[in-house]
């Protein structure tokens, strides 16, 4: 068989550092040229993850820019739109959130949703990183954790506080989006129970751009997605209010694992560099109260974890990525820990046969709900696996992280940093030159 084209990693390294630069608008970096021509939140620290060795510095400007659109209430919304750029649906006007929200930004449009917060890997990547560089750069990563440490603390307290009423261990969401997997399996039962009222008349941008259909969510999920929208609307964006009227909410497993993750990091940040005693034990407090949230959910035999339905009060359980959520951040009894390393690498998932690579699937090739192009119905995406790469080397299981960097970087090496690729053919799908894409490489490289 002929080898596939491929790039050496010096070749693609310098390819994704000019893909960076490419799509840097100055202050902020889109997340992709086209599809997404702003700034996502969880993107925006996984492109801070990849600049990083390119310059502490400008991964630091990433970072100042997102937290600039930091809602007072601590909220990081899920979009910082860039000034006078057009090109995505739903916009600035369709959010509207100036206008409604008492706490959004007055000087930067936002959406008035979140996204997962893994924003504490990338600060502690960027003082890995200031570590080994002169005494100017480490200055810079030094300020900007003075600057900030208040807001990142402030953004983590909205999470347990305002995400998690009940104090049970669990984010809730209101929007599929604050998942970063929008149309995934996982959220099936609960948009089933959205039923859209008078949708104002919209136009899709998205499938302008990304024409094939089937790798995009459908219309009829995009309805919904707007109707949560003005449900939110009308509430004004209050987090008191929120919990009442929003006829989605699900206590997402995953982002609550990131949580459990981003917390502890945190924490340690802030002892080593010697922030205030009381943050940092609220930081260790957060993080045992959402891992004991997320192993709760756990299946007793396999240890898959489970996403609950507030709605329905139901725990809902898909063949999803999303179960793997206790390897992240730990807590599972070693038993069945090893049965869900077990699950994760068989057949179901990362050893399937037909697989072209050894990467965890968004969506299980057995499931019926696997579509193999379709968005986040099965297709792998790179920035999932880096996640799980960082997060295993931080378990101490380097083996299997390296593994997860070499099977990632074999599927990046065609050099089109696509968003998604397809699992048994390794077909690029999606946007191409998708940042964080360009950044999970620029790390592993690094
Ligand atoms: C909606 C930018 C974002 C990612 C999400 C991904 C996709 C947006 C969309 O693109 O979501 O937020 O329009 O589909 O699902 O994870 O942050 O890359």
């Amino acid at each position: 068989m002929a080898p596939d084209p491929s790039f050496t990693p010096t070749q693609l390294s310098a390819r994704a550092a000019y893909l960076l630069r490419g799509n840097d608008l100055g202050t902020m970096t889109t997340a992709a040229p086209l599809l997404y021509p702003h700034m996502w939140s969880w993107d925006a620290a996984f492109v801070a993850v990849g600049l990083a060795p390119l310059s502490v510095e400008r991964a630091v400007v990433e970072l100042d820019t997102l937290l600039s659109a930091q809602w007072t209430n601590g909220m990081i919304p899920h979009i910082v739109f860039a000034n006078g750029v057009d090109g995505y649906f739903p916009g600035p006007a369709r959010w509207a959130c100036s206008a409604l929200a008492a706490t959004a930004p007055r000087n930067r449009h936002t959406s008035g949703i979140t996204q997962p917060p893994v924003h504490a890997i990338a600060v502690q990547r960027i003082l890995d990183h200031a570590r080994r560089r002169g005494r100017s750069t480490r200055a810079v990563a030094e300020a900007f954790l003075d600057r900030r440490w208040d807001d990142l603390v402030r953004w983590h307290r909205w999470l347990a506080e305002q995400r998690d009423q009940g104090s049970r261990g669990r984010i809730t969401l209101y929007h599929g989006w604050e998942s970063g997997m929008d149309n995934s399996p996982r959220w099936d039962a609960a948009y089933a129970n959205v039923i859209p009222g008078a949708v104002p008349e919209y136009q899709r941008e998205d499938n302008n751009i990304v024409t094939d259909a089937s790798q995009r969510p459908s219309d009829n999920e995009y309805d919904r997605y707007l109707w949560l929208l003005e449900e939110m609307k009308a509430a004004r964006y209050d987090d008191e209010l929120l919990p009442k009227v929003m006829s989605f909410a699900v206590e997402d497993v995953f982002v609550s694992a990131i949580f459990s993750v981003a917390c502890s990091v945190l924490a340690e940040i802030g002892e080593e560099h010697k922030r205030p005693l009381a943050d940092v034990r609220e930081l260790y407090g957060w993080a045992d109260r959402f891992r004991a949230g997320v192993v709760e959910t756990t299946d007793e035999r396999t240890g898959a974890a489970r996403d609950y339905d507030l709605r329905t009060e139901r725990f809902v359980a898909t063949e999803t990525v999303a179960q793997f959520a206790p390897l992240l951040c730990g807590g599972l009894p070693h038993d069945k820990e090893r049965a869900l390393l077990r699950l994760m690498e068989g057949p179901r998932f990362s050893g399937h046969p037909d697989l072209k690579y050894s990467l965890i699937p968004s969506t299980s090739p057995v499931s019926r709900d696997f579509r193999p192009r379709e968005y986040w119905r099965g297709p792998v995406w790179p920035v999932v696996t880096w996640l799980f790469s960082w997060c295993f080397a931080r378990r101490g299981w380097a083996e299997r992280s390296s593994m997860l960097r070499r099977e990632g970087l074999r599927q990046a090496s065609d050099g089109t940093f696509a968003e998604y690729y397809e699992p048994f053919t390794g077909e690029p799908l999606g946007s191409m030159q998708q940042s964080w894409t360009a950044a999970a490489v620029l790390d592993w490289l690094g």
